[in-house]
């Protein structure tokens, strides 16, 4: 159960439409300071806000640099509220959207939940092309590789980062998410056996709790 009301999110969600940063990000530091946990503000904050605009830009109620200068608001409070703590240089995750995937909001929550968690995280953001997502990979070395995954056109370009990854680093662990996949994506990723579907920031921590 969220400790966040529906008024507060409301709160939020009104001014960010206005693009009011200023307000936003004092009702972000108010939510904080009532110790209210990042993930928390991340998923029924930010997503919830995002996913509402999503569906108003789709239905052409929202017009484009509005819809913008939303996404850029919440960035800024990403960046701005980023999590502090010491990583430990064993745990090494690359974090990364595949190759033309230029929705990169929830690549950086998970990698900022890697951090929370103590990992020493390589956050690549959007569209890295899969050659260089491998080259990268050998070069860093990391028990874990990321791959956030939104837009459906980008099937054929998942497919072939994740046969790639698996191909070239058969011991590496690879955990992918995002709007794309749903439970019916394990059966597309059920002959990988290094590879999990990761639905939630929740369940990604429950996960990393246990490595
Ligand atoms: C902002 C936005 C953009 C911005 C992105 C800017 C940026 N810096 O990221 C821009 C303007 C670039 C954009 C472009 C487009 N977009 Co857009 N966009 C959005 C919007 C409104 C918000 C995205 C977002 O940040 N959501 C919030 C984050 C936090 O949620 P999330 O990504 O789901 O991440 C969470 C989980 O999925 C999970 N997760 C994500 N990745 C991973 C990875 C791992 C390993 C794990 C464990 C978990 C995990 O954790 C996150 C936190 O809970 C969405 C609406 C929506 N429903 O999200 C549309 C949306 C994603 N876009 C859409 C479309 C169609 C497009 C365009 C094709 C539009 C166009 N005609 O040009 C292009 C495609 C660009 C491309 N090639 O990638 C569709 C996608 C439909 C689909 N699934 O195929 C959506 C759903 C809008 C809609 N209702 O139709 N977009």
């Amino acid at each position: 159960m969220t400790k966040i009301k529906q008024s507060q999110f409301l709160g939020f969600y009104n001014a960010l439409v206005d693009g009011d940063k200023d307000k936003c990000t004092s009702l972000v530091q108010s939510l904080i300071n009532d110790g209210l946990d990042l993930k928390e503000i991340y998923v029924e904050i930010f997503q919830k806000s995002l996913y509402r605009i999503g569906k108003l830009w789709d239905h052409n109620q929202m017009s484009i640099p509005q819809e913008h200068l939303a996404t850029q608001i919440i960035e800024s409070l990403i960046s701005r509220f980023a999590p502090v703590g010491k990583s430990n240089t064993e745990k090494k995750v690359v974090v990364t959207c595949i190759d033309k995937e230029y929705h990169e909001i929830g690549a950086k929550m998970v990698s900022n939940v890697f951090e929370m968690t103590g990992w020493k995280t390589f956050y690549l953001g959007a569209s890295v092309p899969t050659k260089e997502i491998i080259k990268f990979v050998k070069q860093v070395d990391p028990k874990f590789i990321a791959l956030s995954w939104s837009l459906y056109l980008n099937l054929g370009r998942f497919l072939e980062v994740v046969d790639h990854l698996t191909r070239f680093f058969p011991t590496k662990k690879i955990l992918v998410g995002g709007q794309a996949l749903n439970e019916n994506s394990i059966n597309i990723l059920k002959k990988y056996k290094n590879v999990k579907y990761i639905d939630s920031l929740h369940s990604l921590e429950s996960y990393l709790k246990q490595e």
